[in-house]
């Protein structure tokens, strides 16, 4: 853990079409607002291999007005970090639209910025912390040991995690070569580390920092703008980029 502030990007990943129980107690208490899950990532530069978002199915989630026109889903925690970093108007105003169980959100189809795979799902992932972020994760299972293993559980039992098999049926994406392991980190370290499921936490934490830093000291790019330079370059710029077209937001916590 970093001891200054971390500085995350949020993702705004609009909402395409409700799950149905989310649809029934949202839409209609939005306003007309254009709703967006923001997801709070340290690694810009991965966002073209998202293949899905993950919530945490027992935490409890608000949908925020960020302005007339748009309002954010995320924890009460993260919104009120907005509000003071000026992210919505009227200026330091938290104005909480609904409230939403994480549960009810999975299923929903949204869109990810940047990803070659431009639609998405929400799935669930037990280990999302309140007290982290937004509290919404966006998934990249080709440079995220967590992201991976979680997605393989989720294949493997979709009835036990009440999920439709579709909605995680988008394979990992190259995203970033790296010398040690190639063009997919974290499917490598998983199967290097025998990592067997999202349970086994010590080599997860332990894969997470290898995949971490050999992606940001050695990480070459494979797609995008900025493919073929070194990922310490690449990773500001894909944040500002994001950031300038109205994709993301500067989130600090
Ligand atoms: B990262 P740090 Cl490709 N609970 O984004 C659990 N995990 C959370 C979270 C929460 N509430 N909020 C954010 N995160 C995840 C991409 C990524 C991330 C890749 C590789 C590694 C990685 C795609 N998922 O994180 O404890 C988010 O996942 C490993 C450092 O603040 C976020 O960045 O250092 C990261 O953890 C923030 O973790």
């Amino acid at each position: 853990e970093a001891l200054g502030p971390q500085e995350y990007t949020g993702i705004k990943m609009a909402v395409v079409e409700w799950s149905p129980a989310a649809k029934a107690e949202v839409e209609a208490k939005v306003g007309g607002r254009k709703v967006y899950l923001v997801a709070a990532t340290l690694r810009p530069e991965t966002m073209y291999g998202q293949t899905n978002c993950f919530v945490g199915p027992a935490l409890t989630y608000g949908v925020y007005a960020a302005n007339d026109k748009e309002a954010y889903v995320c924890t009460s925690r993260a919104a009120r970090n907005m509000a003071f970093q000026g992210a919505f108007t009227p200026h330091g105003q938290v104005n909480e639209l609904v409230k939403i169980e994480g549960a009810k959100i999975v299923g929903t189809k949204i869109s990810a910025p940047f990803a070659v795979n431009p639609e998405v799902y929400v799935l669930p992932m037990d280990s999302v912390l309140a007290t982290k972020g937004t509290g919404v994760v966006t998934s990249v299972p080709s440079d995220s040991p967590d992201d991976y293993a979680t997605l393989m559980d989720l294949r493997k039992k979709p009835e036990y995690y009440k999920i439709d098999p579709s909605w995680a049926a988008i394979d990992p994406v190259p995203v970033i070569s790296t010398p040690t392991y190639g063009d997919m980190t974290a499917p490598a370290l998983v199967q290097k580390l025998k990592i067997q499921s999202a349970k086994d936490a010590k080599q997860l934490a332990e894969a997470k920092e290898i995949a971490y830093k050999e992606g940001f000291y050695n990480g070459t790019m494979l797609v995008g703008e900025f493919k073929g330079e070194p990922v310490q370059e690449a990773k500001g710029k894909v944040r500002e980029n994001m950031i300038k077209q109205g994709l993301a937001l500067a989130y600090a916590e």
